[in-house]
């Protein structure tokens, strides 16, 4: 790297695969662990999971690991931890997400994934707070994700690479979680760029092309997840409805609210699935 503020993601010439790989011997060295078999990525009100998950085997803030970036954001928690189950498999939990609206490109919103994927994970678990299009749900209600529509217009496959995107959010994880809790409801997600909230009349118009879901992640991280061969179970919690359904304006700190009270309850929920895998 030329001076401090550079960043290996920055340089077209750089194999964002190999820097991932550089990553996860980071992350091998930091944790004492090989090899991880699931990989959770925790959003807005899912950050109490980890320690319900199991044993923490380590912990250290991600900005120790290569291609890592700063968290943007109050309530993301920046740290990376390795998770050991009561049945014995290591999962790589990270509380450190780079957003798409930071602009700092795609390549850096997917390094955490594709870092996850070189150490070994097979299973990414993509968790977020989100705003809900369904007047019947509730804020602090978590919700499945079935599908998404990808408003970004960006992807993270650079060139010609094709890849089918058709069940990308496994019908076979979304089973297994609905065996834990056959309340859980599912929905399309959206993700616009943010960080704006929508206007109601976005809103409008994602609830007219087939969204329930409204978020400013999670596409692009399923994509990258997808291409890395991972099978993806993906969860919003609605902290908000999408604006123009609930009539008050939104919030951050009302976002924030909503986390913190459905936190102990969808942690649980999370842990449990993990466990069942
Ligand atoms: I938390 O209403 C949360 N994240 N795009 N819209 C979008 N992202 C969100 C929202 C929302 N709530």
């Amino acid at each position: 790297m030329s001076n401090s503020t550079s960043h290996p993601l920055d340089d077209p010439a750089v194999d964002p695969f190999e820097v991932a790989q550089a990553a996860a011997n980071d992350i091998a060295r930091l944790s004492g662990v090989e090899h991880h078999d699931i990989a959770v990525t925790l959003g807005s009100g899912w950050g109490r999971a980890a320690e319900l998950i199991g044993e923490e085997t380590a912990s250290f803030p991600a900005t120790e690991v290569v291609g890592f970036s700063k968290p943007a954001l109050e309530g993301h928690a920046g740290t990376l931890r390795s998770v050991r189950t009561p049945g014995g498999k290591n999962v790589l939990v990270i509380g450190a997400r780079t957003h798409y609206y930071e602009g700092h490109g795609v390549r850096r919103v997917v390094h955490s994934v594709r870092t996850a994927a070189a150490t070994g994970a097979r299973t990414m678990i993509l968790t977020n707070g989100a705003g809900g299009i369904r007047e019947t749900w509730k804020p602090g209600q978590p919700v499945l994700i079935s599908d998404h529509i990808n408003l970004t217009a960006d992807s993270p496959l650079e060139g010609a690479t094709f890849i089918d995107l058709t069940d990308l959010y496994s019908k076979r994880l979304r089973d297994i979680a609905r065996e834990i809790d056959p309340t859980l409801d599912e929905g399309v997600y959206t993700q616009f760029r943010g960080p704006h909230y929508e206007t109601p009349a976005e809103v409008q118009m994602a609830k007219a092309i087939g969204g329930h879901i409204v978020g400013m992640s999670t596409s692009l991280e399923a994509i990258a997840a997808r291409q890395a061969g991972m099978e993806i179970l993906g969860f919003s919690l609605i902290t908000n409805l999408a604006a123009g359904i609930q009539k008050t304006p939104l919030s951050h700190e009302e976002v924030l609210e909503a986390g913190r009270e459905a936190e102990p309850v969808i942690s649980a929920l999370l842990a449990r699935v993990v466990h069942a895998l």
